[in-house]
């Protein structure tokens, strides 16, 4: 996979992809990143990338032509997805993370200032993001979320013992209560049926946790989860003790 980054601030996608699992998954070649500063492609003298918004009112505008430069420069004659951070896109979720794993090549571009110019949204992007309904001071931070969230998704990335499958959201429920050593941690014991050796019993344990922790703190993702007979039964049962 090749994810193009188009952004202001590209000093600051150094720390985080320097880093554990995007690290590695771009050091296996299992992902190329490459960031481009918008500021070099302005023709202007001063480079410059905004300017004051038409009809007055406060901020600046990030100008259309040097994100359109950009994008052309990266793209050429391939036809690829154009995905702009904006607070004003579509909620990011792990089922729009599993679909963007799928694309073979993609372009992030990171808003920034009080906006972007309104025809890059309705003639460059093809898509648009936002990670959550909170204002960021730009795209970038977004970006890094996207790009994490996509990457511990492509095939390889991950080693076994890090799978994917029961990750909270992953499989439309909230993640099971984790324990390590040691057993007694201030008096604060594990429970007892993680230490039993019985797989089925904590197989049980594990997804009567999910359900229950999924139907107290999000129960509206229960509406779309897969869920099993066994899984209503055992959801009924707890409404009714409620
Ligand atoms: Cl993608 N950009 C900005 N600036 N703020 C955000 C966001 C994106 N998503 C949530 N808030």
């Amino acid at each position: 996979m090749h994810i193009h980054i188009l952004t202001l601030f590209p000093n600051m996608f150094t720390g985080p992809f320097n880093e554990s699992i995007i690290k590695r998954a771009v050091e296996r070649g299992l992902v190329d990143i490459s960031i481009y500063n918008i500021r070099d492609c302005t023709s202007d003298k001063h480079h410059i990338v905004d300017d004051y918004p038409y009809g007055g009112g406060p901020g600046m505008v990030l100008k259309p032509e040097p994100v359109f430069e950009t994008v052309e420069m990266v793209r050429g004659e391939r036809d690829i997805p154009v995905i702009l951070l904006t607070p004003q896109g579509r909620l990011f979720n792990q089922q729009i993370a599993a679909d963007i794993a799928g694309y073979e090549e993609f372009i992030l571009i990171c808003g920034h200032y009080e906006g972007v110019d309104e025809r890059v949204r309705e003639h460059l992007a093809t898509d648009e993001i936002s990670i959550g309904d909170y204002v960021l001071s730009g795209g970038e931070l977004a970006a890094m979320v996207v790009v994490d969230a996509v990457v511990r998704q492509i095939p390889g990335v991950l080693g076994s013992d890090e799978s994917v499958g029961e990750d909270s959201h992953a499989t439309g429920l909230l993640e099971y209560p984790q324990y390590t050593r040691p057993q007694d941690f201030k008096g604060w014991e594990v429970p007892e049926v993680l230490l039993s050796g019985n797989h089925a019993e904590v197989a049980r344990w594990r997804r009567e946790q999910s359900l229950r922790r999924t139907s107290k703190r999000r129960p509206e993702l229960l509406d779309r989860a897969i869920l099993s007979d066994k899984d209503r039964v055992f959801l009924a049962r707890i409404k009714s003790e409620e």
